[in-house]
Protein backbone atom coordinates (compact mmCIF):
# COMPACT_ATOMS: atom_id res chain seq x y z
CA UNK A 1 0.00 0.00 0.00
CA UNK A 2 1.69 3.47 -1.44
CA UNK A 3 0.99 6.34 0.77
CA UNK A 4 -2.67 5.96 1.30
CA UNK A 5 -5.45 8.79 1.65
CA UNK A 6 -6.84 8.57 4.54
CA UNK A 7 -10.12 9.83 5.74
CA UNK A 8 -11.59 9.68 9.73
CA UNK A 9 -14.80 9.77 9.72
CA UNK A 10 -16.57 10.24 13.62
CA UNK A 11 -20.15 8.26 14.57
CA UNK A 12 -20.35 9.11 18.13
CA UNK A 13 -23.26 6.99 18.95
CA UNK A 14 -24.32 3.80 20.79
CA UNK A 15 -27.31 4.07 19.81
CA UNK A 16 -27.09 -0.30 18.91
CA UNK A 17 -25.42 -1.11 22.02
CA UNK A 18 -26.12 -2.59 25.36
CA UNK A 19 -24.30 -0.46 27.44
CA UNK A 20 -23.87 3.59 26.89
CA UNK A 21 -20.21 4.61 26.01
CA UNK A 22 -19.15 3.48 23.19
CA UNK A 23 -20.66 7.10 21.55
CA UNK A 24 -17.22 8.59 23.04
CA UNK A 25 -15.09 6.45 21.41
CA UNK A 26 -14.04 8.71 17.89
CA UNK A 27 -12.69 11.50 20.79
CA UNK A 28 -10.91 8.58 22.32
CA UNK A 29 -8.95 7.20 19.21
CA UNK A 30 -8.32 10.70 18.72
CA UNK A 31 -6.78 11.47 21.66
CA UNK A 32 -4.57 8.68 21.47
CA UNK A 33 -3.11 10.07 18.36
CA UNK A 34 -4.27 8.28 15.49
CA UNK A 35 -4.29 10.46 12.88
CA UNK A 36 -0.49 12.10 13.62
CA UNK A 37 0.52 8.39 13.99
CA UNK A 38 -0.94 7.43 10.88
CA UNK A 39 1.12 10.46 9.44
CA UNK A 40 3.92 9.17 10.71
CA UNK A 41 4.04 6.09 8.37
CA UNK A 42 3.62 8.85 5.58
CA UNK A 43 -0.64 8.14 4.97
CA UNK A 44 -2.46 11.55 4.21
CA UNK A 45 -4.88 11.89 6.95
CA UNK A 46 -7.64 14.56 6.71
CA UNK A 47 -10.09 14.29 9.94
CA UNK A 48 -13.43 14.94 8.55
CA UNK A 49 -15.18 15.52 11.76
CA UNK A 50 -18.11 13.51 13.35
CA UNK A 51 -21.64 12.91 11.73
CA UNK A 52 -24.05 14.33 13.74
CA UNK A 53 -26.98 12.21 14.09
CA UNK A 54 -30.05 11.84 16.62
CA UNK A 55 -29.63 11.24 20.53
CA UNK A 56 -30.13 7.90 22.44
CA UNK A 57 -33.56 8.25 23.63
CA UNK A 58 -32.62 4.22 26.13
CA UNK A 59 -35.72 2.66 25.18
CA UNK A 60 -36.75 -0.70 25.92
CA UNK A 61 -36.91 -2.63 22.42
CA UNK A 62 -39.93 -2.50 19.62
CA UNK A 63 -40.73 -5.96 17.96
CA UNK A 64 -37.33 -7.67 18.78
CA UNK A 65 -35.42 -4.01 17.60
CA UNK A 66 -34.39 -1.15 20.15
CA UNK A 67 -33.88 2.26 18.40
CA UNK A 68 -34.47 1.24 15.29
CA UNK A 69 -35.58 4.67 13.52
CA UNK A 70 -32.34 6.04 15.38
CA UNK A 71 -30.08 3.10 13.85
CA UNK A 72 -31.00 3.72 10.65
CA UNK A 73 -30.43 7.29 10.98
CA UNK A 74 -26.95 6.68 12.08
CA UNK A 75 -26.63 4.44 9.26
CA UNK A 76 -27.55 6.12 6.64
CA UNK A 77 -25.15 8.91 7.32
CA UNK A 78 -22.28 6.43 7.82
CA UNK A 79 -23.43 5.24 4.27
CA UNK A 80 -23.09 8.36 2.71
CA UNK A 81 -19.81 9.59 4.29
CA UNK A 82 -18.21 6.13 3.77
CA UNK A 83 -19.44 5.99 0.16
CA UNK A 84 -18.55 9.79 -0.57
CA UNK A 85 -14.81 9.04 0.57
CA UNK A 86 -14.12 5.68 -1.64
CA UNK A 87 -16.04 7.94 -4.62
CA UNK A 88 -13.05 10.22 -3.81
CA UNK A 89 -10.48 7.50 -3.89
CA UNK A 90 -9.80 7.56 -0.25
CA UNK A 91 -9.73 4.76 2.26
CA UNK A 92 -12.41 5.45 4.56
CA UNK A 93 -11.93 4.44 8.57
CA UNK A 94 -14.83 5.12 10.50
CA UNK A 95 -14.41 5.90 14.37
CA UNK A 96 -17.34 3.98 15.71
CA UNK A 97 -19.71 3.95 17.39
CA UNK A 98 -21.49 0.77 17.94
CA UNK A 99 -21.07 -2.29 15.30
CA UNK A 100 -24.51 -1.14 13.77
CA UNK A 101 -22.83 1.12 12.36
CA UNK A 102 -20.86 -1.80 10.36
CA UNK A 103 -24.31 -2.19 8.60
CA UNK A 104 -24.05 1.40 6.90
CA UNK A 105 -20.18 1.58 6.14
CA UNK A 106 -19.87 -2.18 4.72
CA UNK A 107 -23.08 -1.88 2.31
CA UNK A 108 -21.50 1.92 1.28
CA UNK A 109 -18.24 -0.17 0.30
CA UNK A 110 -20.66 -2.72 -1.49
CA UNK A 111 -21.75 0.01 -3.41
CA UNK A 112 -18.84 1.64 -4.23
CA UNK A 113 -17.00 -2.12 -5.53
CA UNK A 114 -20.27 -2.17 -7.77
CA UNK A 115 -19.76 0.54 -9.09
CA UNK A 116 -16.49 0.04 -9.90
CA UNK A 117 -16.25 -3.70 -10.86
CA UNK A 118 -14.41 -4.79 -7.73
CA UNK A 119 -14.20 -8.03 -5.44
CA UNK A 120 -15.02 -7.40 -1.69
CA UNK A 121 -13.69 -8.69 0.58
CA UNK A 122 -15.01 -8.07 4.57
CA UNK A 123 -12.44 -9.22 7.66
CA UNK A 124 -14.88 -9.31 10.56
CA UNK A 125 -12.74 -9.46 13.58
CA UNK A 126 -15.02 -9.68 16.58
CA UNK A 127 -15.76 -11.92 19.69
CA UNK A 128 -19.48 -12.08 18.16
CA UNK A 129 -20.76 -13.23 15.02
CA UNK A 130 -23.39 -10.34 14.93
CA UNK A 131 -25.40 -12.50 13.40
CA UNK A 132 -28.88 -12.09 15.34
CA UNK A 133 -32.74 -11.07 13.76
CA UNK A 134 -34.99 -9.58 15.99
CA UNK A 135 -36.50 -13.29 16.82
CA UNK A 136 -33.51 -14.86 17.61
CA UNK A 137 -31.71 -11.55 19.67
CA UNK A 138 -32.28 -11.94 23.57
CA UNK A 139 -31.96 -8.57 23.96
CA UNK A 140 -32.90 -6.33 20.93
CA UNK A 141 -29.58 -4.81 20.28
CA UNK A 142 -29.33 -4.10 16.89
CA UNK A 143 -25.34 -4.29 17.47
CA UNK A 144 -25.79 -8.19 17.47
CA UNK A 145 -27.24 -8.12 13.81
CA UNK A 146 -25.49 -5.76 11.07
CA UNK A 147 -23.60 -9.38 9.52
CA UNK A 148 -27.36 -10.87 8.96
CA UNK A 149 -28.72 -7.44 7.65
CA UNK A 150 -25.73 -7.03 5.39
CA UNK A 151 -26.52 -10.71 3.88
CA UNK A 152 -30.60 -9.90 3.45
CA UNK A 153 -32.16 -10.57 6.94
CA UNK A 154 -33.65 -7.65 8.66
CA UNK A 155 -36.18 -4.89 8.69
CA UNK A 156 -36.44 -3.55 5.40
CA UNK A 157 -35.52 -0.05 5.83
CA UNK A 158 -32.13 -1.03 7.32
CA UNK A 159 -31.09 -3.88 4.96
CA UNK A 160 -32.22 -1.72 1.83
CA UNK A 161 -29.82 1.24 3.25
CA UNK A 162 -27.24 0.11 0.23
CA UNK A 163 -29.49 0.08 -2.89
CA UNK A 164 -29.60 -3.53 -3.21
CA UNK A 165 -30.67 -6.62 -1.05
CA UNK A 166 -28.61 -8.38 -0.01
CA UNK A 167 -25.96 -5.79 0.21
CA UNK A 168 -22.99 -8.63 0.29
CA UNK A 169 -23.19 -12.38 0.02
CA UNK A 170 -22.26 -14.40 3.23
CA UNK A 171 -18.94 -15.89 1.05
CA UNK A 172 -17.54 -12.55 0.63
CA UNK A 173 -17.28 -12.91 4.21
CA UNK A 174 -14.34 -14.36 6.70
CA UNK A 175 -15.30 -13.91 10.63
CA UNK A 176 -12.05 -14.24 12.77
CA UNK A 177 -11.73 -14.63 16.88
CA UNK A 178 -15.53 -15.56 17.17
CA UNK A 179 -16.33 -17.04 20.82
CA UNK A 180 -19.80 -15.87 22.18
CA UNK A 181 -22.63 -16.63 19.70
CA UNK A 182 -26.20 -16.70 20.79
CA UNK A 183 -27.89 -20.46 20.34
CA UNK A 184 -30.33 -19.56 17.24
CA UNK A 185 -28.25 -17.48 16.39
CA UNK A 186 -25.28 -20.32 16.23
CA UNK A 187 -28.21 -22.70 13.89
CA UNK A 188 -28.50 -19.37 11.71
CA UNK A 189 -24.80 -18.47 11.05
CA UNK A 190 -24.11 -22.22 9.72
CA UNK A 191 -27.28 -22.14 7.72
CA UNK A 192 -26.36 -19.02 6.06
CA UNK A 193 -22.65 -20.72 5.25
CA UNK A 194 -20.83 -17.91 7.22
CA UNK A 195 -17.21 -18.57 6.96
CA UNK A 196 -15.77 -18.28 10.81
CA UNK A 197 -11.94 -19.05 12.27
CA UNK A 198 -13.33 -18.83 15.59
CA UNK A 199 -11.31 -18.98 19.02
CA UNK A 200 -11.09 -22.87 19.12
CA UNK A 201 -9.61 -22.85 15.42
CA UNK A 202 -7.34 -20.10 16.45
CA UNK A 203 -6.33 -22.14 19.94
CA UNK A 204 -5.83 -25.39 17.47
CA UNK A 205 -4.07 -24.05 14.05
CA UNK A 206 -2.60 -20.89 15.13
CA UNK A 207 -3.57 -17.07 14.19
CA UNK A 208 -1.39 -17.80 11.09
CA UNK A 209 -2.91 -20.43 9.58
CA UNK A 210 -6.08 -18.90 10.24
CA UNK A 211 -5.26 -15.49 8.46
CA UNK A 212 -3.70 -17.36 5.75
CA UNK A 213 -7.07 -19.22 4.82
CA UNK A 214 -9.09 -15.85 5.07
CA UNK A 215 -6.91 -14.20 3.04
CA UNK A 216 -6.84 -16.68 0.71
CA UNK A 217 -8.03 -15.95 -3.11
CA UNK A 218 -7.50 -12.00 -2.76
CA UNK A 219 -6.02 -10.86 -6.12
CA UNK A 220 -5.43 -7.30 -7.15
CA UNK A 221 -8.82 -6.54 -8.04
CA UNK A 222 -10.25 -7.15 -4.38
CA UNK A 223 -11.30 -4.40 -2.00
CA UNK A 224 -10.62 -5.65 1.30
CA UNK A 225 -12.65 -4.00 3.88
CA UNK A 226 -11.99 -5.01 8.10
CA UNK A 227 -14.23 -4.41 10.53
CA UNK A 228 -13.05 -4.27 13.85
CA UNK A 229 -14.77 -4.72 16.95
CA UNK A 230 -12.55 -3.92 20.15
CA UNK A 231 -13.79 -6.52 21.78
CA UNK A 232 -12.60 -8.98 19.35
CA UNK A 233 -9.31 -8.53 21.50
CA UNK A 234 -8.65 -10.53 25.12
CA UNK A 235 -10.47 -8.26 27.58
CA UNK A 236 -6.97 -8.67 30.11
CA UNK A 237 -5.61 -6.10 27.28
CA UNK A 238 -8.94 -4.42 26.08
CA UNK A 239 -11.62 -3.74 28.98
CA UNK A 240 -12.68 -0.74 27.31
CA UNK A 241 -15.49 -2.16 25.82
CA UNK A 242 -19.32 -2.82 26.59
CA UNK A 243 -19.18 -6.58 25.64
CA UNK A 244 -16.33 -8.47 27.18
CA UNK A 245 -15.75 -12.28 26.07
CA UNK A 246 -12.66 -14.15 27.88
CA UNK A 247 -10.51 -15.98 25.86
CA UNK A 248 -9.61 -13.65 22.71
CA UNK A 249 -6.37 -12.84 20.72
CA UNK A 250 -3.41 -12.02 22.69
CA UNK A 251 -1.25 -8.86 22.07
CA UNK A 252 0.81 -11.35 19.26
CA UNK A 253 -1.88 -12.66 18.06
CA UNK A 254 -3.55 -9.25 17.34
CA UNK A 255 -0.01 -7.56 15.76
CA UNK A 256 0.11 -11.23 13.74
CA UNK A 257 -3.33 -10.49 12.38
CA UNK A 258 -3.13 -6.77 11.59
CA UNK A 259 0.13 -7.54 9.66
CA UNK A 260 -0.80 -10.29 7.47
CA UNK A 261 -3.71 -8.16 6.80
CA UNK A 262 -1.44 -5.40 5.99
CA UNK A 263 1.36 -7.80 3.75
CA UNK A 264 -1.62 -8.10 1.08
CA UNK A 265 -1.62 -4.55 0.24
CA UNK A 266 -5.44 -4.57 -0.05
CA UNK A 267 -7.04 -2.90 2.60
CA UNK A 268 -9.41 -0.63 1.57
CA UNK A 269 -11.65 0.57 4.45
CA UNK A 270 -11.92 0.11 7.80
CA UNK A 271 -13.83 0.26 10.83
CA UNK A 272 -13.08 0.55 14.44
CA UNK A 273 -16.29 0.08 16.60
CA UNK A 274 -17.51 -0.64 20.08
CA UNK A 275 -14.62 1.30 22.09
CA UNK A 276 -16.14 1.90 25.24
CA UNK A 277 -13.78 4.84 27.06
CA UNK A 278 -16.67 4.81 29.84
CA UNK A 279 -15.64 1.52 30.65
CA UNK A 280 -11.66 1.88 30.02
CA UNK A 281 -8.34 2.55 31.74
CA UNK A 282 -6.50 5.71 31.13
CA UNK A 283 -7.54 5.15 27.54
CA UNK A 284 -5.19 2.54 27.05
CA UNK A 285 -7.59 0.42 24.69
CA UNK A 286 -7.62 3.21 22.56
CA UNK A 287 -4.16 3.26 22.46
CA UNK A 288 -4.32 -0.51 21.75
CA UNK A 289 -6.75 0.23 18.97
CA UNK A 290 -4.49 2.94 16.97
CA UNK A 291 -0.77 0.40 17.79
CA UNK A 292 -2.70 -2.28 15.88
CA UNK A 293 -4.29 -0.23 13.20
CA UNK A 294 -0.68 1.39 12.87
CA UNK A 295 0.08 -2.12 11.95
CA UNK A 296 -2.56 -2.73 10.01
CA UNK A 297 -1.04 0.40 7.96
CA UNK A 298 2.51 -1.34 7.71
CA UNK A 299 4.35 -0.03 11.02
CA UNK A 300 6.93 -3.44 11.04
CA UNK A 301 9.55 -4.29 13.67
CA UNK A 302 12.10 -4.74 11.00
CA UNK A 303 12.12 -4.02 7.29
CA UNK A 304 10.80 -6.80 5.61
CA UNK A 305 11.27 -7.68 1.78
MN1 LIG B 1 -19.40 -6.69 16.81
Amino acid sequence: MQHPLVSLIGAPTDIGAGARGASMGPEALRVANIGPILESHGVDVVDRGNLSGPANPWQPPVNGYRHLPEVVAWNRLVHEAVHAELALGRLPILLGGDHCLGLGSISAVARHCRETGKKLRVLWLDAHADFNTNELTPSGNIHGMPVACLCGHGPRELIEIGGQVPAIHPRWIRQIGIRSVDPGEKRFVHQAGLEVFDMRYIDEMGMRHAMELALATLDANTHLHVSFDVDFLDPDIAPGVGTTVPGGPTYREAQLCMEMIADTGRLGSLDVVELNPALDLRNKTAELAVDLIESLFGKSTLMRA
